[in-house]
């Protein structure tokens, strides 16, 4: 039995975390499920990924504290590195994924949905770094993309002391796009997906790549990379398409992804 359910429509597909029983938490099974449907995607034929929590309460409401209160400092960090290597995958896919936030999203809840490319949130959604009031550091990423996805200070206060966030101070803050009520979350973000969805799955690609290559390096390095993943669009069916239909002044065909 999975812990995590895969479906496609269209060019979509939808993960959904599926642990209801422990909030979606997630234990060494959960993350190889989640692993396992990731590498089973065709992303020759998904253009982008919808990643999201069962249940109306909880996204993910952490990694598994069962699972990890007696380990060793060897193995909490071999944990950490295991949901690090997966996160960090999930990141730099090929493919935009959309995070559907649909309640708690704490621990590693909250550091899974920082790895996806866009959060929208269910106006019951909580986001949170819970762990140093259990004796341990955010491990899966948390000390790290926090503070590149909204103001260091808010972060360290949100790391150190334990402070929650609700929806609309996470929308406030960035680090979701928008707030839906819990039964327009999904329909919203297959929206979003859709329209993602429609462009130029080469461009959105090379957008995604040079925005996640060129954010942590200088601007003279990331301005080569714009120039090099820019020039990688040209001479693809879809450039061509695309500007001829601006020029003869009608809709492209759908993209082809070549
Ligand atoms: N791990 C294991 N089980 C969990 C977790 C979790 N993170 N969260 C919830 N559950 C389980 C509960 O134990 C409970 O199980 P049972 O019914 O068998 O007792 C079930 O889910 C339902 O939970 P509650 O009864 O507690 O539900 P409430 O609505 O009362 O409370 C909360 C919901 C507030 C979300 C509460 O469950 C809670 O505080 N959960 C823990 C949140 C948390 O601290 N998360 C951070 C975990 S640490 C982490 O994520 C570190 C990531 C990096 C790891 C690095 C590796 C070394």
């Amino acid at each position: 039995m999975s812990f995590v359910k895969y479906e496609a429509k269209d060019q979509i597909g939808i993960i959904t975390i599926d642990r209801p029983n422990a909030l979606n938490a997630l234990n060494s099974q959960v993350l190889d499920d989640l692993e396992a449907v990731v590498d089973a995607v065709d992303y020759d034929v998904v253009r982008c990924l919808i990643l999201t929590g069962s249940g109306e309460k909880s996204f993910v409401a952490g990694a598994d504290i069962a699972e990890m209160a007696e380990d060793s400092k060897a193995e909490g960090k071999a944990f950490a590195e295991k949901g690090n290597k997966l996160f960090r995958k999930i990141e730099t896919l090929p493919i935009p994924v959309i995070a559907a936030v649909n309640g708690f999203a704490l621990g590693g809840g909250c550091e899974l949905c920082m790895s996806c490319d866009i959060r929208l949130a269910s106006d019951n959604a909580l986001f949170g770094q819970p762990e140093t009031g259990l004796g341990i550091t955010p491990g899966f990423g948390g000390t790290q993309r926090l503070m590149r996805r909204i103001p260091v200070g808010k972060a360290k206060e949100m790391i150190y002391a334990c402070t929650n966030i609700k929806a609309p101070e996470a929308l406030s803050l960035g680090l979701v796009n928008a707030v839906y009520p819990q039964e327009e979350l999904l329909p919203a973000a297959e929206k979003l997906a859709g329209k993602i969805a429609k462009n130029a799955p080469i461009a959105v690609r090379q957008a995604k790549a040079a925005m996640n290559e060129g954010i942590d390096v200088d601007m003279d390095a990331a301005i080569a990379i714009e120039c090099e993943r820019f020039g990688e669009c040209f001479e693809t069916a879809d450039q061509k398409e695309g500007m001829a239909a601006f020029l003869e002044k009608r809709k492209h065909e759908p993209f082809q992804n070549k």
